[in-house]
């Protein structure tokens, strides 16, 4: 479908299943075609477009979102359909809000540099307390097993989901190299999908081998209108594990776009 439908289509607002093209990206060159993921946009639900956002997760109907920005920074619960918040925490307003992921009866944030999270009753959104780390956090998602967490670099730490000591370090690399710049994190099926800073797409992390066996270009998503911001990149996922959908959206963006994804043929 031509890039064109695809804008107007959105700019409609319509719920119609839109098939988006691959192609033309930067990563097309190193991408082989066992590793090129498609979509289909399947919804399209309003974002607060103040919120930079860090971290998304999706549990029994609802988002939960971390966003960053120092005074700014705070955990949300948000209604999909309407992005009204349900329940907020803001962050101290010397801390800049990172990714956030559950364990249980917690929610966890990490931080930017500050080298400590705040960890909150999931159920009141009050803080409970504290977890340490010494990297930069950025992203933040967990395998069942572990929490995995990105600091920037090209590689993920796996980490005990209570106490959030290191456990191992995974080497994340394509066939150009180490993959850095690894940032909001969602485990699907065996997989870990990773915001790669400033890139419009996403890649798939093989959890055993580090290697990229998945890439999706949501460049096209941006096409009807780029936050002014040049940090309005895109970074955000969630999985909705009933549907098997997932939901992206990006710092600063006016719409959270679910979507539907179609594997390597
Ligand atoms: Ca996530």
């Amino acid at each position: 479908m031509a890039s064109s439908l695809r804008r107007a289509a959105w700019r409609w607002g319509g719920a119609a299943a839109i098939c988006a093209s691959i192609g033309g990206a930067v990563w097309a060159a190193s991408a082989t075609p066992d590793e090129v993921w498609r979509y289909e946009v399947v919804g399209e639900h309003p974002h607060d477009s103040s919120s930079f956002t860090q971290g998304l997760y999706f549990e029994e109907g609802y988002l939960y979102e971390g966003t960053g920005r120092r005074g700014e920074s705070a955990l949300r619960q948000l209604e999909i359909e309407t992005g009204a918040v349900v329940r907020q925490a803001d962050l101290q307003p010397w801390l800049f809000g990172e990714g956030i992921a559950p364990w249980g009866d917690r929610i966890y944030q990490l931080t930017w540099i500050s080298g400590a999270g705040v960890m909150y009753d999931k159920q009141s959104f009050e803080a409970v307390g504290q977890f340490r780390y010494d990297t930069e956090g950025w992203g933040l998602t967990h395998d069942g097993q572990s929490f995995i967490m990105s600091d920037g670099s090209a590689e993920l730490s796996f980490r005990h989901p209570v106490s959030f000591r290191e456990l191992h370090r995974l080497a994340v690399s394509d066939a150009d190299g180490p993959v850095s710049d690894l940032n909001e994190l969602e485990y699907v099926d065996g997989r870990i999908w990773a915001n790669i800073w400033h890139r419009d797409e996403l890649v798939a992390i093989d959890p055993e081998t580090g290697l990229v066996v998945g890439r999706l270009d949501l460049s096209d998503l941006l096409a009807s209108g780029r936050p002014l911001d040049p940090e309005g990149v895109l970074n955000g996922i969630a999985h909705d594990p009933s549907t098997g959908h997932l939901y992206v959206t990006g710092k600063l963006w006016s719409r959270i776009f679910e979507i539907r994804l179609i594997p390597p043929s």
